[in-house]
C-alpha cells in the first residue's frame, strides 16, 4: 500500500513554509526535493570519507573509490545496461548532450542529416545546431500536433540514408507527453542512425530499460530522481562510447602522457577528466535505492491518479487552457488562464506557499508554436497529495480574481 503521509516525512522541506504559508511544491520538473536518506548519505559522506578517488592508496580514498564504483554499479542495475563502463558519470543531462554532440564533430561529413523533436528541451536543440555549423550537417525537425503529440508519419518521412542521428526526450518538460521512443529508436535503426535520448523527465517517472530499448545514449540528471544536483549519467552502448572521441582532456582519463603523445584511459574513464562529484555520484546511487524501495509502478500509477486529479480540477475554473492534452502523458501540467500573464500568477501563487515554474520552461519552439509566451506549470511527484491539489485550485483562483 502506498501510503504519501509516510512518504512525506522523508522529506524534511515539506514541512517548511513559504511566506508564512505550509509550503506546496510543484516545481517537480525543474527539480525534485532530496528525502532523508540521500540527505543522510551526503552528510555521511563528507563526515566520514570526503577523499579525491581513484587516486590515493590511502584508506579514505579506497572507501570513497569503491562507494562512487558501487554507486556506478547500482546505476547500470537500475538502467539494465550490459556493463558499468557503459555509464559515464556526466554533470547532469546538458553535460551528457554536449558530450556526444561534440563527440560526434569527427564523425559527420557535410550534408549528413540529424532530426531532432519539435518537443525538445533548449539542452537537446542548441547543442545539435552547434554541431550542424561544426561539421556542415542538416538539422531536421519532427513537427508536433496540437495535443503536444509527434506527428510519427512526418518522421518516418524525413528518415533517408543521410539520417546518422536522432535525438528525442522520452518526456517533453514543457508538457509532460511521454513520446513514442520504441518506435523512433526502431525507424531510426532501419536507416543505420544513432538515437539519443534524453531522459530528464522520464527518469523521475519510470524505469527505462536500455538494453530492451535498444537505445544508442540516454542521459539524465539526478537531480529530478531525488539525487543531488551536478551529476546525473550519460549511458552510451560500448560501441559508441569506443567510437567517441574524449570530450575533455586532463587528470583521469589518460593512459600514458608525454609532450608528443598521449595516449585514453579506457570506458568510462576516457570521458571522466577532472575530481568529478564523488559525494553527488554516492548520493545519484542512494537517490536510485529510494526510489525503487518504493517501486516505479507504484510512483506511475500514484502520479497519474494527481494528474488526473489536477486536470479535472484545473478544468473546472473558466478561461483555463491546458497545452499539452497526448493521450500518454505524465504528471505535468502546463497551462494558462485568459490572457493573464503566466508570470503574474506564479509570483502570487509564490506569496501563498505555493511553487510552480512559469515561461517557456526552456522549450521556445513549443511555445511559438502555440504563439504565448509561456506557461503556468505545475509538476508532481509522489511525494504531493491531492489535498495539496485543492490549496493550489483554491491559490489559482484567488490569484485569478485579484488579476481580473
Ligand atoms: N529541465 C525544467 O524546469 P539539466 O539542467 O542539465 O539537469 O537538465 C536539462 C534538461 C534537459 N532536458 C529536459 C527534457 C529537461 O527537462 C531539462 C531540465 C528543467 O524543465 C530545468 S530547465
Amino acid at each position: 500500500m502506498f501510503d504519501v503521509q509516510k512518504i512525506r516525512k522523508d522529506f524534511p522541506i515539506l514541512n517548511r513554509k513559504v511566506n508564512g504559508k505550509p509550503l506546496v511544491y510543484f516545481d517537480n520538473a525543474a527539480t525534485s526535493q532530496t528525502p532523508q536518506q540521500v540527505i543522510d548519505v551526503i552528510v555521511d559522506y563528507y563526515t566520514n570519507y570526503n577523499a579525491n578517488i581513484h587516486r590515493g592508496v590511502h584508506s579514505l580514498s579506497q572507501e570513497a573509490t569503491d562507494a562512487y564504483e558501487q554507486a556506478r554499479i547500482k546505476i547500470q542495475k537500475h538502467f539494465n545496461a550490459k556493463q558499468p563502463y557503459e555509464i559515464i558519470y556526466t554533470a547532469g543531462t546538458t553535460h551528457g548532450i554536449n558530450l556526444v554532440a561534440t563527440g560526434f564533430t569527427s564523425l559527420l561529413n557535410k550534408g549528413d542529416e540529424i532530426i531532432v523533436s519539435a518537443l525538445e528541451h533548449h539542452s537537446n536543440i542548441v547543442p545539435w545546431q552547434m554541431l550542424c555549423e561544426r561539421t556542415g550537417a542538416i538539422l531536421k525537425v519532427i513537427p508536433m500536433n496540437q495535443d503536444g503529440e509527434l506527428i510519427l508519419p512526418e518522421f518516418d518521412a524525413l528518415l533517408n540514408e543521410n539520417t546518422k542521428l536522432v535525438f528525442v526526450n522520452h518526456i517533453s518538460n514543457a508538457l509532460g507527453t511521454i513520446n513514442p521512443i520504441e518506435y523512433i529508436i526502431e525507424k531510426a535503426h532501419s536507416v543505420g542512425a544513432a538515437v539519443l535520448v534524453d531522459g530528464a523527465q522520464s527518469c523521475p517517472h519510470l524505469k527505462p530499460d536500455v538494453q530492451a530499448l535498444d537505445v544508442d545514449f540516454y542521459v539524465c540528471s539526478a537531480h529530478k530522481i531525488c539525487g543531488p544536483t551536478g551529476v546525473g549519467v550519460l549511458y552510451g552502448k560500448e560501441e559508441w562510447l569506443q567510437k567517441l572521441p574524449p570530450y575533455q582532456g586532463g587528470g583521469e582519463m589518460i593512459d600514458q602522457v608525454t609532450f608528443e603523445k598521449t595516449t585514453y584511459a579506457g570506458l568510462p574513464h576516457k570521458f571522466e577528466a577532472g575530481t568529478p562529484n564523488i559525494c553527488g555520484g554516492i548520493a545519484f546511487g542512494a537517490a536510485l535505492d529510494y526510489m525503487n524501495n518504493i517501486g516505479f509502478d507504484t510512483i506511475a500509477k500514484y502520479e497519474n491518479e494527481l494528474l488526473d486529479y489536477g486536470t479535472e480540477e484545473l478544468l473546472k475554473i473558466e478561461g483555463v487552457k491546458i497545452y499539452g492534452t497526448a493521450k500518454e502523458k505524465t504528471s505535468v501540467i502546463s497551462f494558462n488562464v485568459g490572457s493573464i500573464h503566466p508570470y503574474d500568477i506564479g509570483t502570487i501563487l509564490d506569496k501563498m506557499g505555493i511553487a510552480v515554474r512559469t515561461g517557456h520552461h526552456c522549450a521556445q519552439p513549443i511555445m511559438d508554436f502555440y504563439k504565448i509566451p509561456g506557461t503556468i506549470r505545475a509538476s508532481f511527484m509522489f511525494y504531493n497529495t491531492k489535498e495539496e491539489i485543492d490549496t493550489f485550485i483554491v491559490a489559482l483562483k484567488k490569484a485569478i480574481m485579484m488579476l481580473s
